[in-house]
Formats: C-alpha cells, sequence, structure tokens
C-alpha cells in the first residue's frame, strides 16, 4: 500500500490545505493528515479542534483519516510504515524552507517529500493570513470552509472578550 503524510499545523484548516489533500489523495492509497501539536507557537485552536476540523473538511475523501502527532515527523512515518511526506509549495519562499526540511527529513529517515504546487486561485493562502483578516473584520469565505469560518468568528470573538 502506498501511504503518504500531509503534515501541517492547520490552524486553521484553509482551502488550499483541503486541495493539497485532495491532491494527494488521488496519487496515495491513504494519505494520513497529520496535525503536529509540538507546543512551539501560539495556536488560536487546540490540536483537537484543529483535527476536528480537517476530519469535517475532508469526509468525503474516503482514503483520508486525520491525526496528531508530536515530536519528529520522521519518527511518526516510521512507526507507521509512511515512505512520504506531502507538501504543498506556494511560492518560492516555501520551497527554500521546504527543501531544508525535505533534506533534513530525508537524512534522518528514509522518507521521501513530494511537492505539490499549490492551485494558482489559492497561491496566497496561508492560516496565518487567514487569521488575521478575520481579526480585523475581514470576510474570509472562499478562503476556509464555511464551517471554518464561523468557528473562527465565535474563536476570535471570545479572544476579545
Ligand atoms: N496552497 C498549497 N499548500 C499550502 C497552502 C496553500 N495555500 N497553505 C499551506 N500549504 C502547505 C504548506 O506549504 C505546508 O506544506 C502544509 O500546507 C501545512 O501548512 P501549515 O502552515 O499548516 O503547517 P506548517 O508549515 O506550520 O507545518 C510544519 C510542520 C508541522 C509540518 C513541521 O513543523 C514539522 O514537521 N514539525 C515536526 C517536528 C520535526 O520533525 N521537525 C524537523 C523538521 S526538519
Amino acid at each position: 500500500m502506498r501511504r503518504a503524510v500531509c503534515p501541517g499545523s492547520f490552524d486553521p484548516v484553509t482551502n488550499g490545505h483541503i486541495d493539497v489533500i485532495g491532491r494527494a489523495a488521488e496519487l496515495f492509497d491513504e494519505v494520513i493528515v497529520a496535525v503536529g501539536v509540538n507546543k512551539s507557537k501560539n495556536r488560536l485552536f487546540s490540536p483537537e479542534e484543529r483535527m476536528d476540523m480537517l476530519a469535517e473538511a475532508c469526509r468525503g475523501m474516503s482514503n483520508v483519516r486525520v491525526d496528531g502527532f508530536t515530536g519528529l515527523l520522521t519518527s511518526y512515518c516510521q512507526e507507521r510504515d509512511v515512505r512520504a511526506i506531502v507538501k504543498g509549495l506556494r511560492a518560492v519562499s516555501d520551497f527554500e524552507y521546504e527543501l531544508q526540511m525535505a533534506q533534513m527529513n530525508s537524512s534522518l529517515a528514509e522518507v521521501e517529500t513530494v511537492f505539490v504546487p499549490t492551485s494558482p486561485e489559492y497561491s496566497f493562502l496561508a492560516s496565518s493570513l487567514v487569521k488575521e483578516v478575520a481579526m480585523f473584520g475581514g470576510d474570509v469565505s472562499g478562503l476556509v470552509p464555511d464551517f471554518v469560518r464561523e468557528r473562527l468568528v465565535v474563536r476570535l470573538a471570545e479572544r476579545r472578550r
């Protein structure tokens, strides 16, 4: 079985992520969307909330499942006999960072990174920008699924209290 991992923070999942996950699901028999839960960054959503939103977003993809991981991504891959990591690339700036991570990961374990170029309509899309636009009252419909937009509005209102 050809199995791949799509890792990320997904805080929250965007339509750009969903596009890459869907395209990976067409290339591999099984895709695990792995949510990094290392405590290094401030997150708007908890790991469980991020995983819930991903599960809902990927509901129509029968060979995709969602999981969380801590520690090294390569250890997660080795423990599950996963040989491929799928990453989305938006711009040259992504490439420089992703290339370095891909090389580090392949030096740590027998894991290849497969890069999927972003679809042009999502090339500017990042979770951090979506949060910023929503925080200042901008409309993020079309950038994230509707149920994610609703959860964003609620969470940001809670944070403002
Ligand atoms: N179009 C296409 N792809 C996109 C888009 C878009 N609009 N937006 C994001 N993506 C891609 C990103 O390029 C990335 O590949 C993926 O989607 C996830 O994005 P994010 O922003 O949710 O996730 P990141 O980049 O914060 O995730 C980082 C990881 C959790 C994957 C990384 O930190 C990691 O592997 N951590 C584990 C610790 C580890 O092993 N460290 C050693 C690394 S060498």
